[in-house]
């Protein structure tokens, strides 16, 4: 049995609306990256698209009901910008806010509080042939999508976070190009960060004028470790740190960029206009804190060049860029052995979450909100009738260490799982189930795994 949590705690499930909505050419929904990115051959494995994923867009009813019979108080989803604007622009499809509309009264029905991701990375295509998120004005854009879905739904939805992830977006989607929208910029795509953090802080003000909800930021953190004690594994250690942990975070609490020197990036670089961190780090109710496993990193020692061609348009970026190692990053990846592994290889370091957490109150001190862990599981070869022992004991464990960190003295105020169902995981397709729930893609059947029924009696002890 776990030890106990604080009252109030929020207890919840995380899921986006591009990996298990579905239904996307429905009442009016437009064109999204992930839709354009699933549709080049190639992009992703087996060629799995979001087009059916779960068919949340329809069974939702059930899927409420499972997150009622699981015990929870909350539930994480995102809303699709493409449904409240199919182009990025112009006034909301009423079908779209429609269906989120009805899914917030279900979810209130249920004593179950609505925790609203507004960006989970499927920005609407329209935008980004304008450019995407290297272009400033889609931070104004996404304001004004903020705007609409809090204008119906600021009345009824908990906690409002504006993005997901940017660390990921900017550097799976902008960065190497991985993810949607497919982009390899490499150094150049750090101007993406900027407007996303901008588009952040542009609609924290628009929300507050609607909603009473708490409203916070989401990104995915990971404690950093140097392969060695050698200055240059240390440097690349925090190196890595700026780049992951605290740009994304730094100019939120802080109001100011963190050192990024080790990527040529300057104190002031061209594309932060004066009074940009102002907006940026206009006051959070909560930290959204994403944790699946720490990193470890070393010195690049010279792996081949990546041979990538900087795009046109001189910039800064790519000037200084010439002067760092061959691959033009500042450290290198080095694997974590001694620990079991996810189905994705991914190291399971239940005390990374409690470093990590204390980590934050340390280098913020003051100036941290609380904390809701937003993201935290595990993906595995499920099988339905194979018990999921190893995500119970991932979630244990993981647990435990947050009990722990909350015992050091970090506000944390509630946990959500990743996730409630098995879902379309990005450029893994459908391979990796990080459910508590399974989901047979053929018959769209949800059967609960162990894990479920674990959680649950866990949670009956709060009821
Ligand atoms: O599925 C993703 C989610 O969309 C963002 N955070 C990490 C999860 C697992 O990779």
């Amino acid at each position: 049995m776990l030890p106990r949590f604080p009252d109030g705690f929020l207890w919840g499930t995380a899921t986006a609306a591009y990996q298990i909505e579905g239904a996307v050419k429905e009442d009016g929904r437009g064109t999204s990256i992930w839709d354009a990115f699933c549709a080049e051959p190639g992009r992703v494995k087996n060629g799995d698209s979001g087009d059916v994923a779960c068919d949340h867009y329809h069974r939702w009813p059930e899927d409420v009901a499972l997150m009622a019979g699981l015990g929870v108080n909350a539930y994480r989803f995102s809303v699709a910008w493409p449904r409240i604007q199919p182009d990025g622009r112009g006034p909301a499809n009423a079908k779209g806010l429609d269906f989120y509309d009805r899914l917030v009264d279900a979810l209130a029905e249920r004593d179950i509080t609505p925790a609203l991701t507004l960006y989970h990375w499927d920005l609407p295509q329209a935008l980004q042939d304008a450019g995407g998120w290297t272009h400033r004005d889609t931070a104004h854009r996404f304001a004004e999508y903020a705007c609409l879905v809090a204008d119906r739904l600021g009345d009824r939805v908990g906690v409002w976070i504006t993005l997901n992830e940017p660390f990921v977006h900017m550097t799976e989607g902008y960065g190497i190009g991985t993810h949607a929208p497919g982009e390899a910029l490499l150094l150049e795509a750090f101007p993406v960060a900027h407007h996303l953090m901008l588009a952040h802080g542009l609609a924290v003000p628009a929300l507050r004028e609607r909603t009473a909800g708490q409203i916070a930021l989401t990104n995915n953190y990971s404690p950093v470790w140097a392969a060695t004690d050698s200055a240059a594994d240390r440097a690349a250690a925090t190196a890595f740190d700026a780049l992951q942990n605290r740009l994304f975070t730094d100019p939120v609490l802080l109001g100011r960029l963190p050192d990024l020197s080790a990527y040529g990036v300057p104190d002031d670089p061209p594309f932060v206009r004066d009074g940009d961190l102002a907006v940026i780090s206009a006051p959070l109710d909560l930290l959204g804190v994403n944790y699946y496993s720490p990193t470890r990193v070393a010195a690049p020692r010279g792996r081949a060049t990546t041979g990538a061609v900087p795009a046109p348009g001189a910039s800064v970026l790519r000037e200084v860029s010439e002067h760092l190692d061959d691959a033009g990053l500042p450290f290198e990846d080095v694997p974590i052995d001694g620990h079991p592994v996810t189905a994705f290889g991914w190291p399971v370091v239940p005390d990374g979450l409690r470093e990590l957490l204390t980590g934050l109150r340390d280098t913020y001190a003051a100036a941290l909100p609380p904390i809701l862990i937003t993201e935290n599981g595990c993906s595995a070869r499920d099988e339905p009738g194979r018990p999921d022992r190893d995500r119970i004991d991932y979630l244990d464990g993981h647990l435990r260490a947050l009990h722990a960190a909350i015992g050091d003295g970090v506000d944390v105020r509630g946990y959500f799982v990743w996730s409630l169902l098995d879902n379309f995981e990005w450029a893994e397709g459908y391979d990796q189930r990080f459910g508590l729930v399974h989901v047979d893609y053929a018959t769209q059947k949800r059967t609960p795994k162990a894990s479920y029924h674990w959680l649950r009696e866990e949670l009956a002890r709060y009821r």
